[in-house]
């Protein structure tokens, strides 16, 4: 039989030799396991007479016990230098500067700011937003806009056009995003609200103009929907969108095809030392144009204009953006550098909204 304080030396040299919890439970099921060396000591208990059972059975029942004992005393021992180490590993300093990563140092182009600036404001008025293509039939970008044969708009030196295709139709890069918005009336019944912001094309390249350039235009169609309803919300958009809380307008009378009467619109404005303030002073700025739309707009799109009437605007984005944002020249907002993006770009999580502030 097994010298049962030999194999207690033996067992309890592995126990402390044990380097892991996994190595641990190896040696405990080859001690007290089924068929572990302890377990047999005491299956052996029951092939012997009573005599020599009342000598054995404590002391094969002890050696149980001690090898049990530091069997747990280990593992708590190996469980907590297994922790100190995971912690000296993962230890964070919480004081030290947050690294930025790609995906923090990203910005978003002042555009799509204020793309995302004009969405939340109009949304918030119950508009949607309506996109169309940026290549346009002639019908579309100048026909159904009531544009007459031969006006200057539809010339080669201010539309991009393509060349003819099989059928002989002239495609073009659209001059403006009303196109849209003949779209959105032939596909949906009134009552409308759409606001369209998009890219628009021009054969035109000087110091304030780019051939490809943002418009955002508003369309609203219902059966009394009147230039009252119009200056409310222009005037709700420009106090949204500059951040003051009033705002004086401006409505002159102009001329487009496409709406009866129509008019430009200017804001109220302080110019001091090449700072442009809203809300206050009393220079003027010209930032849209707007007006009833054309009876023959509405015919062109299926729309009585004895049963509906509405109104419509159009802006630049890239200008009122420059206006908002202090940005002096127009060309770097197309030139992809970094460094200027770096300067006037945006933070992807600071997403405009009227609650939390649409620029702060
Ligand atoms: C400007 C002026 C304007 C519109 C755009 C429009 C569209 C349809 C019908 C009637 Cl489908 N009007 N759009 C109306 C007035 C002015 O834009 O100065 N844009 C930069």
């Amino acid at each position: 039989m097994t010298d049962i304080p030999t194999l207690e030396q033996t067992l309890l040299g592995a126990v402390r030799a044990a380097e892991n919890e996994a190595a641990l439970e190896a040696l405990r099921i080859s001690a007290l396991g089924k068929k572990g060396s302890v377990s047999e000591l005491l299956k052996s208990l029951g092939a012997m007479t009573p005599e020599e059972r009342k000598e054995k059975g404590p002391l094969i029942n002890g050696l149980r016990d001690r090898i049990a004992a530091a069997i747990a005393a280990r593992r708590e021992a190996l469980q907590e230098a297994a922790l100190a180490e995971r912690l000296a590993a993962e230890r964070v300093d919480v004081s030290l500067p947050v690294q930025e990563g790609p995906e923090t140092r990203g910005r978003i182009h002042p555009i799509s700011q204020v793309i995302d600036e004009l969405t939340a404001i109009f949304a918030d008025m119950g508009f949607s937003v309506a996109e169309g293509p940026d290549i346009e039939t002639d019908f579309y970008n100048f026909t159904a806009l009531n544009f007459p044969v031969g006006h200057p708009a539809r010339e080669m030196h201010d539309t991009f056009f393509f060349p003819p295709d099989h059928r002989g139709e002239r495609k073009l890069l659209r001059t403006h995003t009303s196109p849209v918005q003949i779209r959105t009336m032939l596909g949906q019944k009134p009552p409308i609200r759409v606001i369209i912001p998009g890219r628009t094309y021009r054969c035109d390249s000087d110091q304030t103009h780019t051939p490809m350039f943002h418009q955002v235009e508003g369309l609203v169609i219902d059966r009394s929907s009147n230039i009252g309803h119009l200056k409310w919300i222009l005037e709700e958009f420009c106090k949204a969108f500059f951040e003051v809380d009033q705002v004086k307008m401006r409505f002159r009378p102009s001329f487009f095809p496409f709406t009866e009467p129509s008019a430009e619109v200017d804001i109220q404005c302080s110019r001091k030392g090449g700072e442009i303030r809203f809300g206050e002073g009393d220079d003027w700025l010209e930032i849209l144009g707007c007006g009833m739309v054309h009876p023959n707009v509405l015919r062109n799109c299926g729309l009585d204009p004895d049963e509906y009437q509405g109104f419509a605007w159009g802006m630049g984005i890239d200008r009122i953006a420059m206006l908002k944002y202090g940005m002096p020249d127009l060309r770097p907002f197309f030139e992809a550098d970094v460094r200027w993006l770096a300067h006037y770009g945006f933070r992807p999580l600071d997403l405009p909204t009227l609650a939390g502030g649409l620029s702060a």
